[in-house]
Parts: structure tokens; C-alpha cells; sequence
């Protein structure tokens, strides 16, 4: 084979979309071939997945990609459908912004110390892992019928081939996977009475994963077969895999409704001044781990534009650019943020509660979320390298947050390193290119990475100087 087409399923947490990746010697193009949106639905049980909607879109996607060689499904981490004896839904996937959560990692810990569930898994504490889902949900009528359990991207897989499995890398974010073994992390589940058996078998990425069913290959119009093949399924892990970088010296962040911002290592951290830091410990391509720390991200944004109406961003972020840098910063890390509704005034509430000023116009809350985001990006990357005794020379952006220019060089300065920025579309280029690669097309991950630089065409931000200013930002967040 010398070129083909591959599909890129990538569902975000606000939008989902079939882009289409041309791959062929020397040559990377992505289009997009649909775009939905995805909204989660409160009803009162809790907040919801819209995952017939989010079916459907991609449905259309497929039909809008035309003929491909194969398709790879890649979407947000930790949630889950639960499937009835006869493989049928039960109920829609909870959202893991819903509350359910609160208060269980307590009564999880009462059995396994955190220490211990950190040294045996490497993961973060985060109140939505699946085990604390899987622990929430202890008891109820769904669990109790429940016969199999899919990972959101297995479930749209499921549902695309019939075929069933658990793909490595998002596997890995549910709190049951030893990152040593790269396997289950049996003793964990036991000691927590959470049934393993309920997960299919595991499959890594590249993998193949199933053909398209007819009833598929009839509503999108394409002709069969076509393959589905596991990619990094954890769509983190496709855009790790999609960073253009050279060399082992980066940091990366992906940005999006989340900013992860991390390391690639080949052995997982699992020390207790790791745990303590809350960095994590996520499986990568190719015994990679991604060792990273949560950042809330756009979303604090998103939250705010949903708030104000949706106003025009270019605009507003040029406003936001015109207001003095650093005046008031908040944790960009803080749990607090993670629930979604009146996120204006939980960012005024939080300035004013530490004594900064409080920014009131959209403008002035704008700045003070870049900032503070940039902030958090400094303090992770900084942190990462210590915590892992791993320096870095460069920090590569990728994903959504790329398209804003003032958080890339915010970042830059925060960091006082340089900052390459693109692609925007990296979860989708890494789940294609996961694909070209099974089929011989590009090689290892070097090499799908010097692809990446040569096709992407990245931006790079320089450090302007001001470090000291940031650290004293920093310093004041931390005092409190
Ligand atoms: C990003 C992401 C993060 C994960 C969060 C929740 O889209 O997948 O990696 O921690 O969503 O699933």
C-alpha cells in the first residue's frame, strides 16, 4: 500500500467530529469530515452522556469521510456504559462532572490507603477515575444487571463491529491497571470487590478491532470491508503520540476542556513525593507512560462563554490581551472548578477569597483564567521534570488551546521556554496515524513524529523574559 485514507473518530467532552487523514510517503493530511456537537444532558438522576447522539454524529461523520481503509475511535477517559446479558445498553453512561463521586474516594481509602492505591496504579487521585465510579455505583439495580462494562470508545467500537475488547491506554485511567505490568492490577479490583470480568479483553493500540457490520456499511453508504482499528483510545494518548517533537527533552501540553501537561517516560513514577504532587501516571504508545497532572483548562472558559451568551472569542480574547497581566490568579488545578454552572462567579468568589482584585468585565475573568492556566502549566512542568529528574528544553502545545495566542506565549513566558504550538487536531492525527502504522505506512513513533513536524507546520512562541514575575504570581497562590 503506498497511500490511504483513514477515519479518526475523536469525541471531546463539548464537541465530536470524523476527520479524515491522508496518509502516504512523506505526505500527512487531515479534513474534516464532521463535526457535532456533544451536550451532556441533566436529568434527575445526575448529568448524562448523550451517547445515541454522539452515535449518530458519527454515523454521518462515516458517511461524509467516503471510502477509507479503516476507522479508529478515540474519545475523554474514565466513563463507561454497562451492557445487559444480551449486550444491550443499560441507561446512559454517567458524565463524570456528575456528583456521585463526592465523598467515595473516603470510603474507597478506608479499604486501601492511598499511598498504597498511588504505588500500586501511579494514577492521580481525580474524583471521577472509574474505580471511584465503579465504587459509587455499588449497589444499584444498573450494576447489578450489568454483564459487561465498555469504556466509551469501546462502546462506539462495540456498537461499529459487534466485537468487544478494552483498549490499553484508556484502560489505563480507570485505577485497575498496574503501569508496571501494563496489565490488570488484579490485588486492586480484589480488595475493592470490583469484578474485572465485567471488562472485555485487553487490546493495545493498532490492534485490529473488528470490520464495520453491514447494517453500518449500508447507513453510511460505505463499502465494505472496512476495518476498525484500536488506536489510542484515550484521546490524551492520541495527541501525546501526536506531538511533533524531536528527542526525549519536551514537555507537552494538550489543551483543550482539559490542559494535561506532562512528561513521556518509559517507567512509571510512583513515589510518594509523585503522589503527593498528584502527578499521573497514564499508559502511552509503545510502553510509553504519560506522566502528567490535570489542569481544568478551557473549561473554565467554556463555562464562562456559556454563561455570558457565547460572545465572539477573537474579540474577547483580544480585550482580555489588552488587560494587565497577573493583577488576580487562581488554582487552575483546584477541584473546585470541576462541576459545571456559575463559573464567573466562582472565579471572582476564589480571587476575592485570597485577597486579589476581582476581575468583573468577561474581559478581565478572561485574563485572569489564561493566567492562571499559564501558571498552572509553569508550576507542571516545572514540577514534572523534578519529579521525574527528566529536564526538558522546549514545551510542545497541542490540541484546541493552540488557536489562542495569548495562552501559547503566556505559557512561554510562564515557563520561560520556548513554546511550539500545533497541531490543533493532534488526538485525531494520532489515532490516524496509529492506523497508517498498523498498515506499514509510517514507522515508529519517532518516526510518525517527524511526520508530524515536517507536515504540521507548528508556531513557536519565545520566552519574553518577566520569569521572576510569574514565580511571584506562583508564590502568592501557594502561600495561601
Ligand atoms: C481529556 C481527558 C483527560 C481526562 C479527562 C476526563 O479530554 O480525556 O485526559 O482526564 O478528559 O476523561
Amino acid at each position: 500500500m503506498s497511500a490511504a485514507s483513514y477515519a479518526a473518530v475523536d469525541l471531546g467532552a463539548s464537541s465530536g467530529r470524523v476527520m479524515v487523514g491522508r496518509v502516504g510517503p512523506g505526505t500527512l493530511e487531515l479534513t474534516e469530515a464532521h463535526r457535532f456537537p456533544n451536550r451532556p444532558v441533566r436529568v434527575p438522576e445526575g448529568l448524562r452522556w448523550d451517547v445515541l447522539g454522539l452515535y449518530a454524529g458519527i454515523l454521518r461523520g462515516l458517511r461524509a469521510a467516503g471510502p477509507v481503509a479503516s476507522v479508529g475511535v478515540d474519545s475523554w477517559a474514565v466513563d463507561y456504559g454497562l451492557l445487559d446479558a444480551d449486550g444491550a445498553l443499560l441507561g446512559n453512561p454517567v458524565h463524570y462532572r456528575d456528583a456521585r463521586t463526592e465523598g467515595v474516594a473516603e470510603r474507597v481509602w478506608a479499604t486501601l490507603p492511598p499511598a498504597e492505591l498511588y504505588a500500586a496504579t501511579g494514577l492521580q487521585y481525580a474524583p471521577f477515575n472509574t474505580l471511584y465510579q465503579l465504587t459509587a455505583a455499588r449497589g444499584t439495580a444498573q450494576l447489578a444487571q450489568a454483564r459487561r462494562l465498555l469504556l466509551i470508545p469501546d462502546l462506539m467500537t462495540y456498537w461499529l463491529t459487534g466485537e468487544q475488547g478494552t483498549e490499553l491506554t484508556n484502560a489505563s485511567t480507570t485505577q485497575l491497571i498496574d503501569p508496571r505490568t501494563r496489565d490488570w492490577a488484579h490485588g486492586v479490583a480484589e480488595r475493592l470487590g470490583i469484578d474485572l470480568g465485567l471488562f472485555p479483553p485487553l487490546r493495545r493500540p493498532g490492534d485490529p478491532a473488528g470490520v464495520l457490520r453491514p447494517e453500518v456499511l449500508a447507513e453510511t453508504g460505505l463499502t465494505g470491508p472496512v476495518r476498525v482499528t484500536a488506536v489510542g483510545s484515550h484521546d490524551t494518548a492520541s495527541a501525546v503520540a501526536a506531538v511533533p517533537a524531536g528527542g526525549e527533552r519536551f514537555a507537552y501540553i494538550c489543551t483543550g476542556t482539559w490542559s494535561l501537561a506532562g512528561l513521556e517516560l518509559t517507567a512509571p513514577v510512583l513515589t510518594e513525593a509523585s503522589r503527593a504532587a498528584n502527578f499521573t501516571n497514564e499508559l502511552g504508545l509503545d510502553g510509553t507512560v504519560r506522566y502528567l497532572r490535570n489542569i481544568m483548562g478551557l473549561w473554565l472558559l467554556q463555562e464562562c462563554l456559556r454563561e455570558w451568551g457565547d460572545p465572539e472569542l477573537a474579540g474577547l480574547l483580544r480585550r482580555a490581551a489588552e488587560v494587565p497581566a497577573l493583577r488576580s490568579v487562581v488554582d487552575a488545578g483546584d477541584a473546585a472548578f470541576l462541576a459545571p454552572g456559575r463559573m464567573p462567579e466562582r472565579i471572582a468568589g476564589a480571587c476575592r477569597a485570597s485577597g486579589q482584585p476581582v476581575p468583573v468585565t468577561p474581559a478581565e475573568i478572561t485574563r485572569c483564567i489564561l493566567d492562571s492556566l499559564a501558571l498552572a502549566h509553569r508550576r507542571a512542568v516545572r514540577e514534572a521534570q523534578e519529579l521525574a529528574g527528566h529536564p526538558v528544553d522546549v514545551v510542545h502545545i497541542v490540541g484546541g488551546g493552540t488557536r489562542n495566542a495569548l495562552l501559547c506565549q503566556s505559557t512561554a513566558d510562564a515557563c520561560g521556554l520556548p513554546v511550539v504550538a500545533g497541531p490543533a487536531e493532534a488526538a485525531a492525527l494520532g489515532n490516524v496515524l496509529v492506523q497508517a502504522r498498523a498498515d506499514g505506512l509510517v514507522g515508529d513513533l519517532a518516526g510518525m513524529r517527524r511526520l508530524l513536524a515536517r507536515t504540521q507546520a507548528p508556531v513557536r512562541y519565545e520566552p519574553r523574559g518577566g520569569t521572576a514575575r510569574w514565580r511571584a504570581a506562583e508564590a502568592r497562590l501557594t502561600a495561601r
